[in-house]
Formats: structure tokens, sequence, C-alpha cells
């Protein structure tokens, strides 16, 4: 968030940063300027236009109502407030004008997941009438934090070099010991793991109901049909994801490569020939939702499958926050 501000167009007024105890009174860079971190307390967001909150869910449940009480409009990154019917759930480029309707004074930041591919889908859903959307994710390490991280690096350490291992059922999780998995239900390195977030009724996980409920809602269309396989593979940071969409009519590769290709947010690289499409490696650290490998499906006319990979940590989190920020402050809003 903070490197980002320091490359976004400068809509910002005074900055304060705002965090618990433990961390007021340290000083941080933000666009050229020390700050001292303040204290989260009701009066530091008097005054406030803007409050962006990237802090876990029950601190956003207690605090965003606090900011909005206090007269600023709290933009927030938790899955606190996101399906209510009261709270927009805001991607720019695909329903900017939802922030129209605030009556909380708060918006929600969907979860990275979503947000990797929503920008793609809701542009082709624009031009062509999406029906249903079928996902599988390939979900970078860092989408479950600093100890996500820390696991992966650890366990591809600790297998690095070991071309004994990934041969036997079991090897590589004998190798690591069950401690070394971190917040993974299985070891990551050499591996991939059909997992994230927590069980939810009828076997779907978390992250998996959070795709199909908030693409309903981003979309603004509550009865798409939508399902989701969910699966963390050995990547740092950037989601890929596999998405198979169907639309009212007939659609091929190439007007979906040309609508993809003027749509705000969307970088298409889809040459397989000379062996281009995006990887997580090859566009992480980047802003746009990055497109390749769109095909029209053989058996639908109406079907169109592309591979897609965004940034978890910046389009994902931080910088589709900031986005709704500069689209608040663009259209008047604040
Ligand atoms: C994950 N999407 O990747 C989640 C984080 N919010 O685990």
């Amino acid at each position: 968030m903070l490197s980002l501000l320091d490359e976004r167009p400068d809509i910002w007024g005074e900055i304060r940063l705002i965090a618990s105890a433990r961390s007021a009174g340290r000083t941080l860079r933000v666009r050229g300027q020390d700050v001292v971190v303040q204290a989260l307390a009701p009066e530091v967001f008097d005054g406030v236009d803007i409050a962006m909150f990237d802090v876990p869910d029950e601190v956003s449940a207690q605090w965003a109502p606090v900011a909005a009480e206090r007269g600023a409009i709290a933009v927030d990154n938790s899955g606190a407030f996101r399906m209510d019917a009261d709270v927009p759930l805001i991607v720019p480029e695909v329903n900017a004008d939802a922030l129209a309707d605030t009556p909380r004074g708060i918006i929600a930041n969907p979860n990275c997941t979503t947000l990797s591919m929503i920008v793609a889908v809701g542009a082709l859903h624009r031009e062509f009438g999406l029906e249903s959307l079928f996902a599988t994710s390939y979900q970078a390490a860092s989408g479950a934090g600093q100890a996500g991280i820390d696991a992966l690096y650890d366990q591809l350490a600790a297998v690095g070099g070991r071309r004994d291992l990934g041969q036997t059922a079991g090897d590589v999780r004998k190798a690591l010991g069950e401690d070394a998995l971190g917040p993974f239900p299985a070891p990551l390195a050499l591996n991939v793991v059909p997992w994230a977030g927590s069980l939810k009724d009828g076997g779907w996980s978390s992250e998996e109901l959070k795709i199909r409920n908030e693409s309903r809602k981003i979309l603004g269309m509550p009865g798409l049909r939508v399902s989701a396989t969910c699966v963390r593979v050995p990547v740092i940071t950037t989601h890929a994801v596999a998405v198979h969409a169907r639309f009212a009519r007939p659609v091929s590769a190439a007007e979906a490569r040309a609508v993809l290709a003027g749509a705000p947010g969307v970088a298409v690289v889809d040459d397989p020939a000379a062996g281009e499409f995006p990887t997580p490696a090859d566009v992480v650290g980047t802003d746009p939702t990055w497109v390749g490998r769109i095909r029209q499906s053989p058996d639908d006319p109406n079907e169109v499958a592309l591979f897609v990979c965004g940034d978890n940590l910046r389009k994902g989190a931080a910088l589709n926050t900031l986005q709704i920020a500069e689209t608040l402050v663009g259209r008047g809003l604040r």
C-alpha cells in the first residue's frame, strides 16, 4: 500500500498512518514525507475523507463503522462487509457506478482471487453477456500471508537439489516434516494443493464460494451460474485463474481477444506458437490483469477459455483499494 501510494496519482492531502498501539510511534516514509504512525482510536479519523483499511476482518468490522461515523468513507480490504447488501463491492473497471450508493459509508474491496480475473471477465460480459462461469485458480503462497511465503521459501530450501524426492507417495511430506507445512494442509514445494480458505457446506472451500458470490455481486448477476475450484501452487506472488466463460451468443477467439485488448486494466499476451502467454513469474509486481490462451470451445461456440494472471498483492489488494479511492475523488464523491 505504501509503495503504491508513492507511484499513484496525487489525489492526497495529508496522509495519516494508523495502526495498533504496538506500531504507533514508528516513522514511515510516504510520498516523500516522514509520517509518524498513530495508534488506532476514534479521533484519528476526524477530518479524514477516505480511510483505507488493510486489517483482519474483526478489526475492520469494529473500526470501519467508526471511521464512517467520523465522516470518512471507509474502503475496506477485509472480508467483513463484502456480501452486505448495503455495502458496494467495487472493481473500478467493472462497476464503478455502484460507488454512487454508499449508505453506510463503507465500500468493500473483493477477495484477491476474484480480483485476479474479474476485470477480464467483466470486459467480456459487457460485450457478449455472460451466462456462466467456471474457474480453477492457481493461487500463490502470499495469499496466505507472510506465514505462507515463509513456509514456501523454507520448503523450497529443504527440497532444493534433492533429486530423490517426488517419486514415492508421501516422500516430500516426510522429508519436510509436518511442522514445515505452515498454513497449508499439504506440502506446497513439488506439489499443488486443492485447498484455500475454510470448509463450508457441501465440501466447498470459503475461497471457492467467495469467487462465486463476489463475481455475482460485482457483475450485478445474482443468479449467475458459477463453479470454482481453488488450488494453491508453489508460486510466491500472483494468482492465476483458468476461466471458462459461456456467453449469450457465439464468441470467436479473435472477438474475445479484441475486446480484452481494448479493455482498461487488461493486457493480452497470447501467442502460444511463440511460447507467449502470461505466467506468474513473468508478471509479478505489475498492475494489469494479464490474459492469454484465449480459445473458443470446440464443443460450444458460446464458450471461451482463457488463462488470467493478476498480482494478488497489487490488483488483488492494495491497488484496487487505491483505485477505489481515486475513483471516488475523480467522480467528485469525495
Ligand atoms: C488466498 N485469497 O489466496 C486468499 C487471501 N485472501 O488465500
